[in-house]
């Protein structure tokens, strides 16, 4: 046995020595958590949505023309301002039965190339009740997180059509939800878009409303399009998430009824489900803590892909 076959001997086992502890070191160490942001930037990031419908409804009661409705239209500006886009406010007087309102639309547009164009939306403001110390967590601020998620997404997407993210003033009454009463926002747009032509080019108008309870179901609107509704089922069911879309179809009245009476092809997502008996809906109890961020990625993930499907269509 010679000197030089023992040193071999020796290498190899502390050669496989050392392997074994490298190998060891690599199950002790863990690897780092990677942030749903992290996997790709088109991916809805429910947790950022949940934080910023918190960060929304920090800023109390904001109902239109209240200046805390100013102070959130002021910091929804800001946090989109550096996504790019085209960034613009549409205001306008709403008239209620109390007198005049200045209230308005923030819109923010990702402009595409197949003069076709898809609108997500929802309301930012939130229902004055006297004597109730109302935050809408829900009615409100869910929405106005899943938009400014849905926004940041919207930049980094793949899109042929121009992508609208609005976010209505006044989608609440004044005093009783009535024709006049209600959805200020929405149907002040709604007119505008007809005059200056842009609704012509819109090929849906996706709502959200109320999509952050934790026990979410999702109403199957019988006054959205059809064929919106149907994709949206299917789209569940395909990401596992069918049980949180109601099958059976119910009308609703909400900021999507402006478009769908002008024609425009409209799906409303909302919840109306809300507490035991739809207790929480419109009562100081609709706080932060009856929301899920996972009710949020549902929805979101919902949306993203039917998004990408509308886009994809060659009309
Ligand atoms: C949704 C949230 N809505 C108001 N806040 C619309 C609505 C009004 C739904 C009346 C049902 C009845
Ligand atoms: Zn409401």
């Amino acid at each position: 046995m010679s000197k030089s076959f023992r040193s071999n001997e020796s290498r190899t086992i502390l050669a496989a020595k050392l392997l074994l502890f490298i190998a060891l070191v690599y199950t002790l160490i863990p690897l780092p958590v990677k942030s749903s942001s992290t996997i790709s930037p088109s991916h809805f990031d429910a947790v950022r949505a949940f934080t910023y419908a918190k960060e929304a409804v920090a800023f109390g009661e904001r109902p239109s023309g209240s200046a805390a409705n100013l102070k959130l239209r002021q910091w929804i500006l800001a946090d989109l301002k550096p996504l790019g886009g085209q960034l613009s406010t549409d205001d306008f007087t709403g008239h209620t039965p109390t007198g005049p309102l200045e209230m308005e639309n923030i819109i923010l547009k990702f402009p595409g190339t197949s003069g076709r164009s898809i609108a997500v939306t929802g309301h930012f403001d939130s229902k004055k009740i006297p004597m109730v110390h109302f935050l809408g967590a829900n009615d409100g601020g869910s929405s106005t997180g899943f938009l400014l998620e849905f926004a940041r997404v919207a930049a980094h997407m793949p899109h042929q059509d121009d992508l609208y993210i609005v976010f209505f003033d006044g989608e609440e009454a004044i005093g009783e939800w009535s024709q006049t009463d209600s959805v200020y926002g929405s149907r002040h747009l709604a007119s505008k878009w007809a005059s200056d032509g842009t609704l012509a080019h819109l090929t849906a108008l996706i709502n959200v409303d109320m999509i952050g309870d934790k026990d979410l179901d999702v109403m199957n609107d019988g006054n959205s399009a059809k064929y919106l509704r149907d994709k949206t089922l299917a789209i569940a069911a395909r990401l596992g998430y069918g049980a949180y879309f109601h099958k059976e179809p119910a009308g609703i009245d909400d900021d999507h009824m402006p478009f769908a009476e002008a024609g425009v092809n409209v799906l409303d997502l909302i919840d109306f489900n809300y507490g035991p008996n739809n207790a929480y809906w419109h009562q100081a109890s609709d706080t932060m803590d009856k929301l899920s961020a996972h009710s949020l990625q549902v929805v979101g993930d919902v949306v993203v892909a039917l998004v990408e499907d509308l886009d994809s269509q060659k009309k």
